[in-house]
């Protein structure tokens, strides 16, 4: 597929520049630290410099995208200035003060590229589906493979560097974000850093990670329970937790909007009376970018649509306690939501 012609048909401008690596990425299918893509109705050109040139070839071997080296950003302005261009899209968001300055020193008239990609990237296409599938598939093999060498005494450090390994032994290029690895009270903040905290008998667990394949990302949390019996409390819940999970997923259909998807989470949650503690927003999309278009959250006007890729995660805090979050990376498929996972979500106990 010829990204830079899906995002340009809706560009209103005679030329669009591009260098956020994530844009670049979704634009070329390639990845690189360095580099231009500039698109008119005429042509696509990749500016990168030499240390890349060569694979960037190899890899845009399509007649869409042509390859150009250079090493500077002023001889791609001098280029797109020789083809005439006055108004000139570019993801303002992504700018740099620095590359403002020098848009604007060579006069162009910007427009903001941004709200087209954001839209473009949030529908997948069927090769995106199956690298984010791919993701998933790595993350949850890896897990399992995690379960059986859980043991006492192991510090959150130790387990999230071990799940890390195991992501990489399976295939992907890296994690898709910092790996969260919690203990006991730890399990009560959302997004706690592993530390040396060391696993013990009778504690819950929370593992919060995912990794990249292709340039995708996954991302996923289970909730379990090491050593001995959970405690009632636990039990209760996270069968709270547990329903308000499949309450989305059972329920988020195309046209939804992201506030009333995560109402079906949050609703459920009232209902046991434990929704004052779901502090924080049901999903976010998922693509190159571990966070990106569309949220699902109470604030959330985004429409969602067939082939839309976000996560559903419901979680249930106790300051100082415990927290139990669950979450699945899903996707909207022909009208209803499917899950990339198939790793067990009913309480696990060690
Ligand atoms: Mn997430």
């Amino acid at each position: 597929m010829d990204n830079t012609k899906k995002i340009f048909r809706y560009i209103k401008a005679d030329g669009m520049l591009t260098a956020a690596p994530d844009l670049r990425r979704y634009l070329t299918g390639f990845p690189s630290s360095f580099g231009f893509v500039y698109t008119d109705a005429q042509e696509s050109v990749f500016f990168t410099d030499p240390r890349y040139a060569e694979a960037a070839k190899a890899a845009l071997h399509n007649e869409y995208i042509s390859v150009n080296v250079t090493q500077t950003a002023d001889s791609v302005l001098d280029y797109i200035k020789s083809k005439k261009v006055r108004r000139l899209a570019v993801p303002l968001d992504r700018l740099t003060v620095k590359e403002q300055e020098k848009l604007l020193q060579y006069r162009f008239k910007l427009t903001d590229s941004m709200p087209v990609f954001t839209k473009a990237m949030s529908v997948k296409s069927e090769e995106e589906l199956e690298f984010i599938r791919k993701a998933c598939e790595i993350a949850q093999t890896a897990y399992e493979a995690l379960l059986g060498s859980l043991k006492e005494g192991l510090t959150e450090n130790e387990v999230a560097g071990y799940l890390e390994y195991l992501m990489r032994k399976g295939g992907a290029q890296d994690r898709s974000f910092e790996t969260i690895v919690a203990f006991g009270v730890n399990t009560s903040v959302p997004h706690h850093a592993a530390g040396h905290d060391k696993l013990r008998l009778g504690m819950p667990i929370l593992l919060d990670f995912g990794c990249k394949y292709c340039g995708y990302c996954s991302d996923m949390t289970r909730t379990l329970w090491f050593g001995g019996k959970p405690t009632e409390e636990f039990r209760e819940v996270y069968e709270a937790v547990y329903g308000a999970h499949m309450a989305a997923f059972e329920g988020i259909v195309p046209g939804k909007t992201g506030r009333q998807a995560d109402a079906l989470a949050r609703d459920y949650l009232a209902y046991r009376n434990f929704d004052k503690f779901f502090t924080h927003s049901l999903g976010h999309g998922i693509g190159i970018n571990i966070h990106e278009f569309p949220t699902l959250g109470p604030n959330s006007d985004a429409v969602l649509k067939d082939g839309m890729v976000f996560s559903n995660e419901p979680g249930v805090y106790f300051e100082g306690r415990f927290g139990i979050r669950i979450e699945d990376t899903v996707y909207l498929d022909k009208g209803i939501t499917k899950s990339f996972m198939t790793a067990d979500k009913k309480l696990t106990v060690l």
